[in-house]
């Protein structure tokens, strides 16, 4: 009976966790999130520090990539854990990078696929010298449809602002 109360107590936890108001940032924030967004820690954004980022679901995806040689091992979480953490809005995903990259995802793409927000590559912390902090991960192998160059674009790295619209 205890063993079933903790499994039950476990498997609730995750829910609690996201019921609580978004911390603020203890280290510098690596990612932060504007637009139509009902929890906020600053002003009318979100930002996340690492802890923070890494908090969320651990997921992981192998997947080859366009700018890669064979296929590499992703960690991180998935943009829809997070978009459904933040309590968003909106139909698009405008992403930002830190060499001033800007391109506009429908939020479907995230339902429809497991796409995932990597912080880490073959074991790795991403840097922002080999596509990090963040990068924007489709399952790839997995799909033939995003086999395509629309999908590339949306492959974002040195990911670091979110806006919903
Ligand atoms: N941060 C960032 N991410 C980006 C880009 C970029 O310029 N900056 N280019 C996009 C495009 S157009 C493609 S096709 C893929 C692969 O880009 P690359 O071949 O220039 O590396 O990454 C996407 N992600
Ligand atoms: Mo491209």
């Amino acid at each position: 009976m205890p063993g079933r109360c903790l499994k039950w107590v476990t498997m609730l936890l995750p829910a609690l966790a996201m019921a609580e108001p978004l911390a603020t940032p203890e280290t510098s924030p690596l990612l932060s999130v504007s637009g139509e967004i009902s929890v906020t820690n600053t002003g009318n954004e979100a930002h996340f520090d690492r802890g923070m980022l890494e908090s969320l679901p651990r997921q992981s995806l192998s997947t080859s990539t366009v700018v890669t040689d064979g296929v590499n091992h992703f960690e991180g979480f998935l943009m829809r854990d997070l978009l459904e953490y933040l309590g968003t809005n909106g139909d698009t995903v405008v992403a930002l990078a830190l060499n001033d990259y800007r391109i506009e995802i429908p939020r479907d793409d995230f339902y429809a696929y497991d796409v995932l927000v990597a912080d880490t590559m073959d074991g790795k912390r991403l840097t922002p010298r080999d596509k990090g902090p963040l990068w924007i991960v489709y399952p790839r192998d997995d799909h033939a449809e995003l086999q395509d160059i629309r999908y590339d674009y949306r492959w974002v790295w040195q990911l670091h602002h979110l806006e919903i619209q």
